[in-house]
């Protein structure tokens, strides 16, 4: 498997995220990505790769084939902006705290920073550093050269190994951890070398809004999400059985939410489900937005996999036989992230 690594990761470093009345300590941190590196050297999958240009500038006209002109100009100013308004502001992360409510306009872009803050970000649990822009744009390469390179070359998989992560950006906004997003960024590129059908199967303990606002109109590429069930969990404003895409995208978005407790025997069926979407669909190639937070260590998510059971998830996506993107998403039980990630990598390639 060749395997696309963000160098730049570390860039994007956190404080703090606000939960429940106080700001905590971020669970989306480097050292996750630093644990599946390190897997990685015990049991090697493939070769390391860092795409040659990482610059934004190098970038721009494929971020704008996902994501918003407006939306890209203000991530790549936010932190200068921010700390122009106050240089104690260099110590501190900027979080959103004021929203367009129902009702208001979105159209208008503030002049305003903390307003255009809260109109491109949708929960103040994502904070913006001094790096995020860097290791954003860095890890958004990855993924583009990891769909790049299955299309290119008779090696059929590879895996963006890249924070922070992308599942919850979509086309103009960030949140749940997320600022460009990777795996839908992959996907648009499968879509521009060669493959006509994509399919975005998202095994994340979280709703992949992002990908969905993303493609949800779209007939060329089937988005289905398994995750923890929206009523209950985190995104919670999307992800429900009853979204199956608009217009010309109509049938072509899944949802599979599960109840917070599910274990591996119900979980897997609904991977099986998505199989077999993925295979009536016709894709000619699978973008897998991967998270681990589906862990039953995981301290922010409520399924119960096991370690092992990451074995079997990787041998089900196998089974689908495509050209394969694994971009790597969540999964917060640091210790054991790198092993439930190799893990998948490990049953795929066997
Ligand atoms: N105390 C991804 O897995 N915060 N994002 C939930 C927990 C948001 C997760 C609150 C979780 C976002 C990529
Ligand atoms: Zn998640």
């Amino acid at each position: 498997m060749h395997i696309v690594h963000n160098p730049l990761h570390r860039l994007h470093q956190g404080r703090q995220e606000m939960f429940r009345g106080r700001l905590v300590d971020c669970h989306e941190v480097p050292d996750r990505l630093d644990h599946v590196l390190a897997e990685l050297q015990r049991r090697p999958m493939g070769p390391l790769h860092t795409p040659p240009d990482l610059s934004a500038t190098a970038l721009r006209p494929a971020l704008e084939r996902i994501h918003t002109p407006r939306y890209l100009d203000f991530l790549a100013t936010a932190w200068d902006e921010w700390i122009a308004l106050d240089p104690a502001n260099a110590t501190l992360d900027a979080l959103p705290s004021v929203w367009p409510g129902r009702g208001m306009r979105s159209d208008v872009l503030p002049t305003n920073f903390a307003a255009r803050l809260g109109l491109f970000g949708f929960d103040a649990g994502t904070p913006l550093t001094a790096g995020t822009w860097a290791a954003a744009c860095a890890g958004a390469a990855c993924a583009i050269a990891a769909a790049r390179h299955v299309a290119d070359t008779a090696e059929r998989s590879a895996f963006a190994l890249s924070r922070p992560p992308g599942h919850h950006a979509g086309t103009d906004f960030f949140g749940g951890y997320c600022f460009l997003n990777n795996a839908a960024l992959a996907a648009r590129a499968l879509r521009e070398h060669g493959f006509e059908r994509v399919a975005v199967l998202d095994v994340d303990y979280h709703h992949g809004n992002g990908t969905q606002q993303i493609f949800e109109a779209r007939a060329d590429v089937l988005t289905i999400s398994i995750h923890g069930d929206p009523r209950t969990e985190y995104p919670f404003f999307l992800g429900h059985a009853d979204e199956r895409g608009t217009g010309a995208g109509e049938g072509f978005n899944l949802n599979l939410p599960l109840p917070r407790g599910t274990g591996f025997a119900r979980w897997r069926e609904a991977l099986q489900t998505g199989l077999d979407a993925v295979r009536s669909f016709g894709a000619q190639a699978l973008v897998v937005p991967l998270g681990v937070d589906t862990f039953e260590g995981d301290p922010i998510s409520g399924f119960t996999l096991k370690s092992a059971d990451y074995l079997q998830v990787g041998r089900a996506i196998a089974s689908a036989e495509l050209p394969t993107v694994f971009v790597f998403e969540g999964g917060y039980a640091v210790a054991e992230v790198g092993i439930n990630v190799v893990n998948v990598l490990e049953g795929f390639a066997s």
